[in-house]
């Protein structure tokens, strides 16, 4: 088999800490070179300082090592694209056509890119969102991400553009923190329940979401970047689903460890966002085409979460 050559761009944001690490272990280090607009302390080697809206720099770097797939990781998310609409379609929409192009002219073979439950709106069946339904999201976030699935499934059909991609839910993990999204709200909860045993949430008490574990996200995007092209045979995005909860949950399964855990609500401009999209997927698809499915339930993930916050190197 030759060898993959991985560019990841985005490599140091929530994702791109924890996906390096697996694509490391599975390629070997020196195949999969991390990319971003910001180096960070520790960073790991090989590293290029990129921005994706710089296509001649992006050009260099896939001739420079040779690389077969890249993952498309920076993007605005959507609780900071609202802030900034007009930098956040560039950024989003811009980011993406300059792989995809590179895809088509031949210079990489695979690409992955994620899109969002954002993709969906208000007018969306809100329980048990199915793959195919009505989809008018209404952040601009969601827009971009709709947009961009529309594109990856056109360069697939049009230009035969192998490009792969999940619907991510809301991602909860302890290496790395979130970086600007309605969701964040289920990182910052076991960081400050460790901390100061309570928690001023931006969503309200019944504002029930998708969520995932990151262990789990990290597996489903291996998977779906691993099994043979006839296989993946939706080329906009693919929903899949983890668990859903809303904050009295996710409050209650910290309870079981922190019994005086205390959560307060104070929504703000995120709680508009968050009432936009589904409570709940389908994700029947992913399952079917390329075998899908969770490990983690919300009380699992609670566990592993507040074991390694807590532990001394992690420092909560
Ligand atoms: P993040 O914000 O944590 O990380 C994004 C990274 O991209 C950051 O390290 C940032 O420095 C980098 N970046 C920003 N602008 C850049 C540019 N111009 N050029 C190169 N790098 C740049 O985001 P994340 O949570 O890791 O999300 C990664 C992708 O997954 C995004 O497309 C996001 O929409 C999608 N996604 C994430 C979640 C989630 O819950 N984290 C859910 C659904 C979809
Ligand atoms: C966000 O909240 O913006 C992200 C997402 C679900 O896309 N976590």
């Amino acid at each position: 088999m030759a060898t993959e050559r991985i560019l990841i761009i985005g490599s140091n944001g929530q994702i791109g800490l924890e996906l390096a690490e697996a694509l490391r272990k599975n390629y070997g280090s020196e195949n999969v070179i991390c990319s971003d607009v910001r180096k960070i302390e520790n960073q790991l080697e090989p590293f290029e300082t990129l921005d994706i809206l710089d296509q001649n720099n992006l050009h260099q770097i896939v001739k420079k090592y040779h690389i077969t797939q890249v993952y498309l990781l920076a993007a605005l998310l959507s609780a900071t694209a609202e802030k900034n609409p007009k930098f956040a379609w560039d950024l989003n929409m811009n980011g993406l056509f300059n792989v995809l192009d590179m895809a088509k002219e031949g210079l990489i073979k695979k690409v992955y890119w994620p899109s969002s439950i954002a993709v969906f709106g208000p007018t969306t069946p809100s329980v048990l969102t199915p793959q195919y339904t009505v989809m008018e999201p209404n952040t601009i976030y969601g827009i971009s991400k709709q947009a961009g699935e529309r594109y990856c499934e056109y360069y697939h059909q049009k230009y035969g553009v192998d490009v792969r991609s999940i619907r991510y839910p809301g991602l909860i993990g302890w290496k790395s923190a979130p970086g600007g999204g309605t969701t964040d709200y289920a990182v910052h909860i076991y960081h400050e329940a460790l901390k100061q045993q309570s928690y001023e949430c931006f969503l309200s008490a019944k504002t029930t979401l998708p969520m995932m574990y990151m262990e789990d996200a990290i597996r489903a995007t291996l998977s779906i970047m691993e099994a043979p092209a006839d296989q993946v045979k939706i080329r906009s995005s693919y929903n899949v689903a983890g668990i859903s909860f809303n904050p009295e949950e996710i409050a209650d399964s910290i309870r079981k460890h922190i019994p005086n855990f205390s959560i307060s609500y104070k929504p703000d401009f995120r709680q508009t966002i968050a009432d936009s999209w589904p409570q709940s997927i389908n994700d029947a698809e992913a399952r079917e085409h390329w075998g899908w499915k969770p490990n983690y339930d919300l009380d699992k993930m609670t566990q592993v979460m507040l074991e390694n916050l807590s532990s001394p190197m992690e420092g909560g």
